[in-house]
């Protein structure tokens, strides 16, 4: 069989069971060229000129957006595709019914018949990389094969890559392998596929971020997930976020909620008029690793060193730090641009879009400008609320861990669960309507249980026992808590202004981790009365106020109702521990 030619670099001697993966990867897909990517500055800006010799990458208004990229992507290749994204386990019951499901072995041959010469005239690139701190003990890695140079950019501004990522794999004797090929972008070749009990994973026919960067959900989440069950801890789709008094205390906070809710403004919130002297700093925006500590506390690590945000609906209000974060040195993924080609989206207040996401001169008949999740990709570091706690190696302790999701009505503004395990009920109880980020219909509202429906890698039943498990663990854990921003009133309005005012929410939950605010017990946990949240200076109406601080009992009951049919789904897998707490929870709201 045909060798393709090596290209002569001591990274590829660097570390035997690497160098003997690419090789038997390079015999079945045949590539033209296999590069070894060092994580370079010289390398990233090699390939940015490839790709824009190519017409791949174009470069932005220079004057404006220094170092900025667009990317068009195949316009039916916009979104995560999770009816095609399969966890492999021997055993189906262990992906679990939250997961399509293929036998390895199956799998395996499917994979390689699609991967099987499929970079035939292609650069095979190699991507070690570090999820999380290069000398933190909490961090893994992996390896990233693919013949995308688009992934290669976007893997560098994602994670810690190159040299220093292989000389770790040599310390740690273990990686994660990915194997990835955009194939012929042919939504009928496309699958991810998750082997957790192998540590691998194979991706074909989208060069989408969340399909193809496989360090950030395919790694980082689901593969993460599977280890962390095995070495005792929590792989979680969160932000993390520390918050500063005026008096220099930070608490650091982390915050699950579906994808495109809000993650990414949350982790980089500037603090309202009001609340001079608080600080926001930002650790992470969309992925935490949770550690138990040995001081009894629970430590979290963002894996990330980029962030991968949604454009639309970002601006100087709603996310400033993020709006000047992406100023430079960024690649935006299917943005819509202006006449002076700067980038442009539904919801950025200046500029006027020319030509929409697919490049056709704009014309609101189309639909949006940018693609709804259309993308900023950029280094962590750019953010003005970077916190510097984000590269320590021992992580960041964590005060509170609050679940969310984007719910029109029932769910209140906040409350706070009695115990760990009454916040893993409400962790598993969490649902949200469905958003762009992901194929399928829009505004539904769907079971997300920990925000991580998508992510998860294993069965559902045993995620839950696992966090009842590290819960038991932790001397002093986090208190938990459930937030939405997004109730409407029965106009359609939203009734919590949301964005930098969040922060008077997270006060609340830092006092009560402080044990200094006041709540009142009621049939669906611990809340503050209107009077226990500082609302002073907003323009809301007492009626609102009642509204989103309302419980509705007769609501719950058949909210628990549901939570209890899709437990059910478990069968006998599921915790008896939560079956009891959610037996319980229902008890509260029929009595009341
Ligand atoms: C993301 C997602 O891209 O959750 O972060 O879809
Ligand atoms: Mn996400």
């Amino acid at each position: 069989m045909a060798t393709a030619p090596q290209q002569p670099t001591d990274m590829a001697s660097l570390n035997r069971a690497v160098a003997a993966w690419v090789a038997d990867v390079a015999q079945l897909t045949l590539p033209q060229k296999i590069q070894w990517c060092d994580g370079s500055d010289a390398e990233f800006h090699m390939l940015e000129r490839q790709l824009v010799a190519a017409a791949e990458l174009i470069p932005l208004n220079q004057h404006t957006y220094p170092g900025c990229y667009l990317y068009r992507s195949d316009p039916a290749d916009v979104a995560r595709v999770e009816h095609l994204t399969y966890i492999c386990t021997k055993d189906r019951e262990d992906a679990g019914p939250n997961n399509p499901w293929m036998a390895p072995t199956q799998a395996h041959r499917q994979m390689d018949d699609l991967f099987r010469g499929c970079m035939r005239g292609r650069t095979l690139y190699v991507i070690p990389y570090c999820m999380g701190p290069i000398d933190s003990a909490y961090s893994r890695c992996g390896v990233e094969i693919t013949d995308s140079a688009y992934v290669v950019l976007n893997m560098r501004l994602m994670t810690r890559m190159g040299r220093a990522a292989l000389e770790r794999i040599n310390r740690d004797g273990a990686f994660v392998k990915g194997l990835h090929s955009i194939g012929d972008l042919n939504h009928e070749r496309r699958f991810i596929m998750h082997f957790p009990e192998e540590l691998s994973i194979k991706s074909f026919g989208s060069g989408y971020g969340g399909n193809a960067l496989l360090g950030k959900k395919c790694h980082a989440l689901r593969i993460a997930s599977w280890q962390a069950r095995t070495e005792g801890w929590l792989a979680e789709h969160m932000l993390i976020v520390g918050i500063e008094n005026p008096q220099g205390e930070i608490h650091y906070i982390a915050c699950a909620f579906p994808s495109a809710c809000g993650k990414t403004n949350l982790s980089m919130l500037i603090p309202p008029a009001s609340y001079r002297g608080w600080k926001v700093w930002t650790v992470g925006d969309d992925i935490a690793w949770l550690h138990p500590g040995k001081d009894g506390r629970l430590y979290a690590i963002n894996p990330e060193s980029g962030y991968f945000g949604v454009a639309p609906g970002t601006n100087q209000k709603t996310n400033r730090n993020a709006y000047e974060t992406i100023r430079h040195n960024t690649i935006f993924t299917n943005v819509a641009v202006t006449a002076d080609n700067q980038p442009w989206w539904e919801g950025l207040t200046e500029g006027k879009p020319v030509r929409d996401w697919q490049g056709r001169p704009y014309d609101p008949g189309n639909g949006p400008a940018a693609h709804p999740n259309s993308r900023f990709t950029v280094a962590a570091s750019q953010n003005p609320s970077y916190s510097k706690a984000a590269d320590a190696p021992g992580g960041v302790p964590i005060s509170a861990i609050v679940f969310g999701g984007r719910r029109r009505t029932l769910a209140p503004l906040v409350y706070q669960a009695r115990n760990w395990l009454h916040g893993v009920l409400i962790g598993a109880g969490v649902a949200s309507e469905t958003t762009a980020a992901a194929t399928g219909a829009v505004g539904i509202v769907r079971r997300d249980p920990m925000a991580m429906k998508p992510f998860t890698g294993y069965n559902f039943a045993d995620y839950w026992d696992h966090w009842i498990k590290v819960g038991a663990r932790i001397k002093a854990p986090p208190q938990i808590f459930h937030v939405n921003w997004f109730r409407q009133s029965d106009a359609g309005k939203f009734l919590w202004p949301g964005y930098g005012e969040n922060l008077r929410v997270l006060r609340w939950i830092i006092d009560r981790c402080k044990g200094t605010a006041h709540a009142r017990e009621t049939a669906i946990g611990l809340m503050p009365a209107p009077s226990d949240l500082d609302t002073a200076g907003l323009d809301i109406t007492k009626d609102a106020i009642d509204e989103l601080l309302a419980v509705h009992p007769d609501l719950w009951e058949e909210e628990l109702t549901a939570v209890g049919a899709y437990f059910d789904e478990f069968k006998e897998r599921l915790p008896q521990a939560l079956k009891h707490e959610l037996a319980e929870a229902l008890q509260r709201v029929r009595s009341e």
